[in-house]
């Protein structure tokens, strides 16, 4: 394994050899050391779950070593620290990370093999680490890989939940979400009793003028939650460099209990007051692309970003220099709107505590912040109520009157008597209740913005933001496309795949610089090569069929295409036209003779993915995908030709397997409203095609591997709108074909239709909203051609070895130097510099 590691890492990392194992025996002797004093067993009852915790502590330690050494090398260094706020961090699994990041994976399979565990078993013991709903929170958790492994001074600031994304059943073809109680044993995390935060909510504000005639405003009264960190290693890969996640989870700022309370016989309220504050960082809210505009969801951003910022204050004040120079020594981005309260927060610090003037606060807050958007829908952009706000946090409201009375004010003064445009570009919306607009807020408190992906960057700086664009000028918006990092989503979900890249390219560097992949198109048409890159897929596929039998009972042929649908479950992202094209499918076949049938492709149509539980058509998407399966599955006729499927509880480990095991996937949102989508660069990385619209980042795999490498279909975002417009307005048909996989819903073939309605009508009768008729046709015809691609197998397996050496580009390691160079203005730190 070391020997793989690229010259110069290799070297460094050796040099600090105190924390890897010397070999399988050293590693043994942990885990058996660990088996029988920290969990206090014997390796006579040693099972998988022991041999797993064990393990994780063993390879634990060996981190947290580098981990000190890491912090104490940028405290030495003193330079410039980026600050990742994430209310979501979808990390999924840590220990297999963890091996393959310090390059000992074969250690210790050597050695668990020795002590009678087969590796995968042990590793299948770990239950995700799911802080997030989905595209978002699995961004943030790339990051951090990147930002270890690129040896950036790096943290990243979130919620220790106690309870993440729901786990999903399906029952009955519906879904049930089942509390995700996670904290049992979680080796990862280092409780730091010692690092705490008072948070303080509600009270009043007070001002009175001080000698000089300046008004200082006192925040009093109220409640004080006390914030608790958690810290979690980050290993980079081949790298000693490991970074720090920080969690805060909320405890009853007076101890367990109000003693006085207690004292005076009212047992039963002081444990409510504690259970309250706990309360805080309780549950993810499980919305994706949704704002509920829940006070608790406020309590939670203001309790996670007041923390996080008194933590980066603390470390500043550390190095005793002015408070000018905070942005030269501290880059904040904040993930989307959740923790934009933190400008407000730095300004308070600032301004009501450490006495500054009101314009030299702003310029350092602005100079530190800079702003990620991660969608246009209007649903997801979050607005609090005033009255909400004045309540919660009255002094903060106080400062965002003011922010927003200095940025209208400049406003003003380059656009005279514009007053609509006043009233579109501010902080505050004068609607019945006032609303603050955080993204608004979030925009004049940062230096920089940015979206996700080229076709969503244009869009926000021509719809969302447009009144922006001209009162601070164009350089202000930005564009980063998104990035996966190939350490977990080819290295370690794919082991088969990184092995063969790794023998033609001639070393494991593409890992660290992932443009190396052009090299295998070298051996498009090398026939051994060819034959392991199909034997993989087909490996992959068995394995993923293996699990499909496990958990659905359903046998499916590992030869059929596999294509895969796996993401949240939304409207804007067209499962359910998807599904309506496996009815069409499954009504085509019905109509033909057994002979005819023959000539068909065999399918597996394979869906997964969680449905916000507020969310009610999603969860009839589900049913009704359940219930063709439900049908088509056992239908005598169909056999082989056509399954469905819907996997239960996708999550990030699930993705490991699924993702690998893809002919095709499917990204089909309605042109426009897909900010980016990352998983369709996992698929592609993996061999898979990829069938989509012209939407988020599809457009810049189509650029990067070619049109003939993918299959596209649908309208293009520019006419949407005309499109929508002509629906309400104009004459309006819904898609012949369609038509019929309706009727056959409405004759009861899948089950009481009344079950399915909702999704029927928002097509036929309110609007199609999401354009699934207008394209229904292309999608139906696009499906026909990738039947006809795959049975030309070999030019399947051009398309797909082309496919994976064009990716270079989607590394999130380029995202982040991309961030680092034109957002963060911050460089790596060297690591032989200790
Ligand atoms: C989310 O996962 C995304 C956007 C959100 O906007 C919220 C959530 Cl929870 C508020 C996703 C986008 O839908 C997806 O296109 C993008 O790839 C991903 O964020 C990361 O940028």
């Amino acid at each position: 394994v070391e020997a793989s590691i690229p010259e110069p890492q290799r070297k460094a990392w050796l040099a600090h050899q105190t924390s890897g194992f010397k070999d399988k025996d050293g590693f043994e002797t942990e885990v058996v050391r660990h088996v029988e004093t920290t969990l206090a067993r014997s390796m006579y009852n040693c099972d998988e779950q022991a041999a797993y915790s064990a393990c994780s502590l063993a390879f634990r330690d060996r981190l947290i070593l580098e981990w000190n050494r890491t912090q104490q090398r940028q405290t030495f260094a003193d330079s410039k620290r980026v600050y990742y706020l994430s209310l979501e961090f979808l990390m999924g699994r840590a220990l297999d990370n963890a091996m393959l990041n310090i390059g000992q994976k074969d250690v210790a399979k050597a050695g668990l093999a020795e002590l009678g565990f087969r590796i995968e078993d042990v590793i299948e013991q770990e239950h995700d680490a799911a802080l997030g709903n989905g595209g978002l929170g699995r961004l943030a958790a790339c990051f951090l890989d990147s930002l270890a492994s690129l040896n950036y001074s790096a943290w990243g600031y979130g919620l220790r939940y106690r309870y993440g994304i729901f786990k999903q059943e399906i029952i009955d073809g519906y879904q049930v979400e089942v509390p995700d109680y996670w904290l049992d044993f979680n080796p990862w995390e280092f409780p730091r009793h010692d690092v705490t935060v008072d948070i303080q909510f509600y009270g009043h504000v007070t001002k009175r003028t001080d000698d000089n005639g300046k008004t200082i405003a006192t925040w009093e009264g109220g409640e004080i939650v006390k914030a608790v960190a958690y810290d979690v290693p980050i290993p980079g890969y081949a790298t000693p460099s490991t970074n720090n996640l920080r969690l805060w989870s909320s405890k009853a700022a007076s101890g367990e209990f109000d003693f006085q309370k207690f004292n005076s016989g009212d047992y039963e309220n002081s444990v409510a007051d504690q259970q309250r504050a706990e309360t805080i960082s309780a549950v993810l809210y499980p919305n994706d692309n949704l704002d509920r505009g829940k006070e608790l969801r406020l309590k939670q951003q203001y309790f996670w970003v007041a923390a996080s910022l008194y933590d980066i204050v603390r470390r500043f004040k550390k190095s005793r220099r002015a408070w000018k120079e905070f942005p030269d020594q501290v880059a904040i981005q904040l993930n989307d709107t959740h923790p934009t309260l933190a400008v407000v927060e730095l300004q308070r610090i600032l301004v009501d505590l450490e006495g500054l003037d009101w314009e030299e606060a702003w310029n350092i807050v602005t100079n530190t912040f800079g702003y990620t958007n991660h969608t246009v829908l209007p649903e997801a952009l979050e607005k609090w109520s005033v009255p909400l706000f004045q309540h919660l946090l009255p002094r903060h409201l106080q400062l965002i009157y003011d922010i927003n009375l200095f940025f209208l004010q400049s406003v003003e003064r380059k656009f005279p008597k514009d007053r609509e445009m006043l009233a579109r570009v501010s902080i505050i919306e004068e609607s019945q209740p006032k609303m603050v607009r955080m993204a608004h807020l979030a925009i004049v408190g940062s230096h920089k913005v940015n979206g996700v992906a080229e076709l969503h960057s244009d869009l926000i700086k021509t719809t969302i933001f447009k009144d922006f664009v001209e009162v601070f000028g164009p350089d202000k918006f930005t564009n980063v496309t998104n990035g996966i990092t190939p350490r977990r989503w080819l290295h370690q979900a794919n082991p088969r795949l990184s092995e063969l890249i790794s023998s033609k390219t001639g070393s494991q560097n593409f890992l660290k610089d992932l443009t190396e992949l052009a090299k295998i198109e070298h051996y498009k048409d090398d026939k051994a090569f060819r034959k392991e890159w199909a034997e993989i897929k087909y490996a992959n596929k068995v394995r993923l069929a293996k699990h499909i039998k496990k958990t659905t009972g359903v046998d499916v042929n590992p030869s059929a295409l596999f294509d895969v649908q796996v993401k949240r479950i939304h409207e804007y992202k067209r499962q359910q036209m998807n599904i309506f094209g496996v009815i069409h499918r499954y009504l085509t076949l019905k109509s033909l003779s057994p002979e005819e049938r023959k000539k068909f492709q065999p399918r597996v149509s394979i869906f997964g993915g969680k449905a916000a539980p507020g969310y009610w058509m999603a969860k009839q998407i589900i049913h009704l995908i359940n219930a063709v399966g439900a049908v088509v599955n056992n239908d005598k006729d169909i056999g082989d030709l056509l399954k469905v499927i819907f996997l239960e509880d996708y999550n990030v480990s699930k993705a490991e397997m699924i993702i690998p095991a893809s002919d095709l996937s499917e990204h089909i949102s309605t042109a426009g409203t897909e900010a980016s989508g990352t998983s369709n660069m996992k698929f592609v990385l993996n061999g898979g095609l990829i069938i989509g619209t012209c939407d988020g980042a599809n457009i810049e795999i189509t650029r990067e591997i070619g049109e003939q490498n993918i299959f596209l279909f649908g309208n293009l975002a520019e006419d949407v709108e005309d499109i929508r417009h002509n629906h309400t307005y104009g004459s309006y048909t819904v898609d012949p074909d369609l038509v019929k996989v309706f009727e056959a819903i409405e004759k009861g073939t899948f089950g009481e239709p009344n079950d399915f309605m909702g999704m029927i009508s928002a097509v036929r009768d309110h609007g199609d909203f999401y354009l699934v008729s207008d394209d229904f046709h292309s999608y139906i015809e696009t499906q026909e051609l990738v039947d006809k691609a795959y049975r030309d197998q070999e030019g399947w397996i051009t398309k797909s070895i082309e496919s994976v050496a064009r990716m270079g580009f989607f590394s999130s390691d380029r995202c982040i130097n991309e961030y680092a160079e034109g957002i963060w203005n911050i460089e790596p730190l060297a690591v032989k510099d200790q």
